[in-house]
């Protein structure tokens, strides 16, 4: 059964990132700033685009291990999702480890409680504890949970939108959350490698279908929507680039030509070529991984990958006290 949804703080800053961002010699719009409504939805279909391998072999490798999973976490635990979305890929896993109870987390509450409403109707008599906050955040465990042991869920490769700075200062953050005796399982697509080329990553972020073209253009249609915009949304096209020096996918917003708007009051202007950076996405080889655990109190202690070795579910144990000298 779902319990009502416990609304945290969720107060929107994103006029103020973009003033601030705007104003930057580099443009810039955090990428988090893409999951408005019409975002979450083009998300959800960039989910199940052909280029966009991600979902789909992460699900794969779900399902291959989910008995692994189990016999290592055990039973009765309370799940925690870290940026749970609509949950796609949730029930592979409650089903093979009978959890107590089911705490999806997720900045969208509209997202948030319907795909809450649809997990406890599938699984009657598990507790559904929906909270709507920003899990980069501290936010309180609902007390109903408290008592429980804990495995925290971070699929999607969420992890890899972070700078690998602040990748460890949230990994620290679920430490302390999931406490002693806890577990993490996350989803973190890969390097490119042997099994995968820089142009299929590349494709996957930048498809034939023009979806994510449109997830990025929409950050506009937002500024115009919620702060007063003038963009001209013609007057800019999506790019998205592998970085191979700092490791990670890039998706700019380009100027086609000279242009200029107003947002939120002020002015700003971009000449040709020039762009916004709107989003980032690091891939990190298995090796990299494994020191991330151990650097935020983490033991990684089971990595599984498909067999192209393109994306990786890695359960790692929280460190305990006396694992330290
Ligand atoms: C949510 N996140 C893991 C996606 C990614 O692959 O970095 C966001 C995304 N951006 C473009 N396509 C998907």
């Amino acid at each position: 059964m779902a319990q009502p949804l416990a609304v945290h703080d969720e107060t929107s800053d994103f006029a103020a990132a973009v003033l601030a961002g705007l104003a930057q010699p580099q443009k810039v719009i955090p990428a988090r700033f893409f999951y408005d409504h019409a975002g979450s939805e083009l998300f959800e279909a960039i989910t199940a685009l052909p280029e966009y391998y991600l979902t789909r072999t992460e699900i794969g490798i779900l399902g291959a291990h989910a008995g692994d999973i189990a016999a290592a976490v055990g039973p009765g635990r309370a799940v925690i999702e870290f940026g749970s979305g609509s949950s796609t890929k949730t029930p592979l896993l409650l089903r093979a480890i009978s959890p107590a109870a089911y705490v999806p987390v997720d900045i969208s509450a509209e997202f948030l409680q319907h795909s809450a409403a649809t997990l406890a109707g599938d699984f009657p008599g598990l507790a559904v504890i929906p909270v709507a906050a920003d899990f980069t955040a501290a936010f309180r465990v609902p007390a109903s949970v408290a008592a429980l042991p804990r495995l925290g869920f971070f699929p999607g490769s969420t992890l890899g939108n972070l700078a690998p700075r602040s990748a460890i200062d949230l990994l620290r953050g679920f430490a302390t959350m999931i406490g002693e005796q806890g577990w993490l399982l996350i989803g973190l697509d890969l390097a490119p490698g042997a099994g995968k080329s820089t142009v299929t990553l590349e494709a996957a972020y930048d498809d034939a279908q023009g979806v994510t073209a449109a997830f990025n253009l929409n950050l506009l249609n937002r500024i115009n929507r919620e702060l007063g915009g003038t963009v001209r949304i013609e007057d800019f096209s999506h790019r998205a680039v592998w970085n191979s020096a700092l490791g990670r996918i890039e998706m700019h917003l380009v100027a086609v030509r000279d242009t200029g708007f107003t947002a939120a009051g002020e002015p700003f202007a971009l000449v040709a070529g020039e762009t916004i950076h709107t989003e980032n996405s690091y891939k990190w080889t298995l090796p990299e991984v494994r020191l991330i655990a151990r650097a935020s109190g983490w033991v990684p202690t089971a990595d599984w990958t498909d067999a192209d070795g393109r994306f990786a579910l890695l359960l790692w144990q929280r460190e305990t006290t006396a694992m330290q000298p």
